[in-house]
């Protein structure tokens, strides 16, 4: 494989460390509370003895055993993958240079099926600071029944792991968290630890500033946004309706939005909390258009959170019946809706209704990525359009979605060195035995070498939620607080980028160059801890 210029030199790249991580042999733990724990749960109750949070102090240095770690990538990519796992090994060898770490392949199933493959200094070398889980792969595989649980205490005591680190979401560290509890009532001694990861940045609380692979995901999003928002500009003639991947949540939207200043961003929680019906959302879409059409301006860029449709109140109903009913197994869904449901599903195109049929993920989320709501949305405003007596204008619409290209890029300074300091963490962890605890990182919006650390108990974490038809343990996806300084600022401004072209064009992620823009930090992290 020939690597690019800038590949060679971003696997030269040394990340920086917090200044608590320089001497790691000298960590001691500290154990103590966190800011918001829920009531201890039956089904995790080992867990739930055990003390909420872990913070470090620096001591004499200490002999550490060695240890044998084995490492998953769970569920979709984000940028700096790599170097968590990169972060994991340079640790381990720092407390005991006879440490060993083993990466499963293709996700939870490696584990069940027992694949894996050694991580050497030699193969990181190769992917230091670069984007991709193509190292040992990912995959969605949820380990749920009892023969999976088996299967996997099976491979961790055949390969007589220390630890296992679950990289993942919100429903990875749930497993996480099962699996933990599970090899503590099995009297299995390998620890399990998880780390924060998703670009949807919905995997987040008081001890959890940000899930890793966000930052990197709205560079790249805010790049295209912005070079987009100028193609508008220039040629006058379209409006770009951009729907952002990011799952339920809007995060990536709320940040892409106070990057680029586009002329209107739809958010998911907002529609939800005034329960604005699709007409409603339509018509407000028209209403801006008409606006700017009078001043002469028919072109224009709306944002739009893939998960926006999750939110609507009428579909996330019929989502909910939807769910519930493919769970059972029902084959004509369609009869089997509420009169309400079945209106609303009769007034989507077959392709939308398509979409929303298609098959759930292993966790029973509904695959939003898939469905092309930027493209439903360029229809029923064209037809809001042609029913209005006031509007003069020409309406012509490109749909574009930004994805995947988000999830695999080069991470970002900040995502290289956040996930360097979280793989850290997790080896601290291991090493302290600290199963079902997740690695954080924390004070992000100061310089790297002030950055602080901990590992959370993910039992803190989980309440119980109806999934596929059924109640489960799971972490709740924080979703975008709308009283919160990122939602106030870009409400405070959003009506003046809607009549005004007032694009902001934050090009591509530096990695040479002034530190402000190679270091920049996000919106989302700079406002919530001013
Ligand atoms: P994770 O929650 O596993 O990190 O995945 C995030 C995500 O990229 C979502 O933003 C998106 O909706 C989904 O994955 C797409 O999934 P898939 O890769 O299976 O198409």
């Amino acid at each position: 494989m020939t690597q690019s210029l800038l590949e060679k030199l971003r696997l030269e790249y040394q990340p920086r460390l917090p200044k608590v991580l320089e001497n790691i042999e000298t960590l001691r733990p500290i154990f103590g509370k966190c800011k918001e724990c829920v009531v201890p749960l039956e089904a995790l109750s080992n867990l739930s003895k055990k003390d909420p949070f872990i913070s470090f102090t620096n001591q004499e240095p200490k002999e550490h055993r060695p240890l044998r770690i084995g490492v998953v990538l769970s569920g979709g990519q984000a940028a700096g993958g790599h170097n968590v796992i990169a972060g994991l090994y340079d640790a381990q060898k720092k407390l005991n240079p006879d440490s060993e770490l083993f990466g499963f392949l293709n996700g939870p199933k490696g584990i069940t099926d027992n694949k894996y493959r050694e991580i050497t200094q030699e193969l990181l070398a190769a992917y230091r600071n670069l984007g991709g889980f193509d190292l040992i792969g990912s995959g969605r595989t949820k380990i749920e029944t009892p023969e999976q649980f088996k299967a996997a205490e099976a491979t961790v005591r055949a390969l007589r792991l220390d630890g296992l680190v679950i990289i993942g979401g919100d429903d990875s560290n749930t497993n996480a968290a099962l699996l933990a509890e599970y090899f503590l009532v099995q009297n299995c001694p390998t620890a399990v630890v998880g780390v924060p990861k998703t670009i949807d940045g919905d995997l987040t609380n008081s001890d959890i500033e940000i899930s890793f692979g966000f930052d990197s995901a709205v560079k790249t999003y805010s790049e295209i946004i912005g070079n987009i928002a100028r193609d508008a500009l220039s040629a006058k003639k379209y409006y770009y309706f951009i729907k952002l991947m990011g799952r339920s949540a809007s995060h990536i939207a709320l940040e892409c939005a106070m990057q680029t200043q586009p002329n209107m961003t739809l958010i998911g929680e907002e529609i939800a909390l005034k329960k604005d019906t699709l007409t409603q959302i339509v018509e407000g879409i028209s209403d801006m258009i008409c606006t700017r059409s009078k001043n002469g301006k028919d072109y224009g860029v709306i944002l739009i959170p893939e998960g926006i449709i999750e939110f609507i109140p009428e579909i996330n109903q019929l989502i909910q019946e939807l769910n519930d009913l493919l769970a059972q197994g029902v084959k004509d869904v369609k009869n089997k809706l509420t009169q309400a449901s079945e209106h609303c599903f009769s007034m989507l195109s077959p392709e939308f209704q398509s979409q929303l049929l298609f098959d759930r993920d292993p966790h029973g989320n509904v695959q939003v990525s898939k469905i092309e709501t930027e493209r439903l949305l360029i229809d029923l405003v064209k037809k809001a359009l042609a029913n209005r007596n006031d509007y003069k204008g020409k309406f012509s619409a490109q749909p574009i979605f930004c994805g995947y290209e988000g999830r695999s890029c080069l991470p970002s300074n900040f995502d290289a060195q956040y996930c360097y300091a979280l793989g850290h963490v997790a080896a601290l962890l291991v090493d302290l035995q600290a199963t079902g605890f997740i690695s954080c990182v924390q004070n992000l919006a100061a310089p790297v070498e002030e950055w602080q650390i901990g590992g959370r108990n993910l039992v803190t974490m989980i309440s119980m939620e109806k999934r596929q038809g059924k109640i489960k343990p799971v972490i709740q996806k924080s979703l975008v607080n709308l009283k919160s300084k990122q939602f106030f600022a870009f409400q405070k401004d959003r009506q003046k980028w809607a009549e005004q072209d007032l694009y902001r064009y934050p090009g591509p992620i530096q990695f040479f160059g002034p530190p402000e823009l190679t270091e920049a930090i996000t919106f989302t992290i700079q406002l919530a801890s001013s």
